[in-house]
């Protein structure tokens, strides 16, 4: 539950984003009318990226050197001050704009996380082999955790730091994204989508590798089911808070 807005920790994970993330930092520091802090966990960029960031007074940087969206993403809220987190791609594939209306839903409807999804953007920009792929695991997700998501890859979310504190997530990477909600939906914690819109990449190469993540996601979730205490934890939960 999150019934207030005492700050927000916005948590950036870059690697070789030096094109974009300027853009992201900056709409955020202008846009984002709740108290805040901005926090980029760089994983040792070699195109200039740290620098940037290090220019701007009002973002901190996080070195993190080990590799892996995940590790980058538990870095940061290990260091985030905020009872609200925010983690986005910093890539300026989302637009960051939106972040106050998830903060608002958050908020409004008193739930313990809010995703952005990109499913109903009418421009379409996520590819298509992205697009088929997050259907099946979104999916899987839905039926074997009693949850009604669309985008469960979604990187954009408004999260609880308290939630987030109380699970356990060991994905190192990709499969990151997917854990937690996984780990939401079992410790019963609610979760809303509201929908934005999506960008493809302007500058810069995607870290994500479609076959090596799908698996990982698809074990990850696997794994999850084999645990006979997670499903029915899960359907308990979905009956507890369906009307919520
Ligand atoms: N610190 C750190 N950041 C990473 C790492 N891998 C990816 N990132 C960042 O995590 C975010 C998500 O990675 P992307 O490459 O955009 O993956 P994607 O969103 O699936 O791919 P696109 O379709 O190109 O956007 C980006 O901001 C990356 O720069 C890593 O190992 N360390
Ligand atoms: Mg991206």
């Amino acid at each position: 539950m999150t019934s207030k807005v005492e700050m927000v920790s916005v948590v950036i994970p870059t690697l070789n984003e030096a094109g974009n993330i300027l853009e992201a930092v900056s709409t955020i520091h202008n846009d984002l009318s709740y108290p805040k802090e901005i926090i980029v966990v760089d994983g040792n960029s070699t195109d200039g990226t740290k620098e940037i960031v290090q220019g701007l007074d009002y973002c901190r940087l996080i070195v993190e050197p080990r590799r892996g969206y995940g590790l980058a993403l538990m870095t940061g809220m290990k260091n985030a001050k905020g009872n609200i987190i925010v983690m986005v791609d910093g890539d300026g594939t989302y637009e960051v704009r939106h972040i106050n209306r998830m903060i608002t839903k958050m908020i409004e409807k008193d739930v313990d996380m809010v995703l952005a999804t990109r499913m109903y953007d009418p421009n379409k920009a996520m590819g298509i082999m992205n697009f088929l792929g997050n259907k099946v695991i979104t999916t899987f997700y839905d039926f074997f955790y009693a949850q009604f998501l669309s985008d469960t890859q979604s990187g954009f979310r408004a999260i609880s730091h308290q939630a987030i504190d109380n699970v356990e997530l060991k994905a190192s990477d990709m499969a990151y994204a997917t854990e937690m909600l996984m780990q939401f939906a079992k410790e019963g914690y609610t979760m809303l989508e509201v929908p934005t819109t999506y960008k493809s990449r302007k500058y810069g190469r995607p870290k994500l590798r479609r076959f090596k993540s799908g698996i990982e996601i698809f074990t990850t979730m696997v794994r999850g089911i084999l645990d006979a205490d997670t499903i029915r934890k899960c359907q308990e939960n979905w009956k507890k808070n369906r009307f919520k």
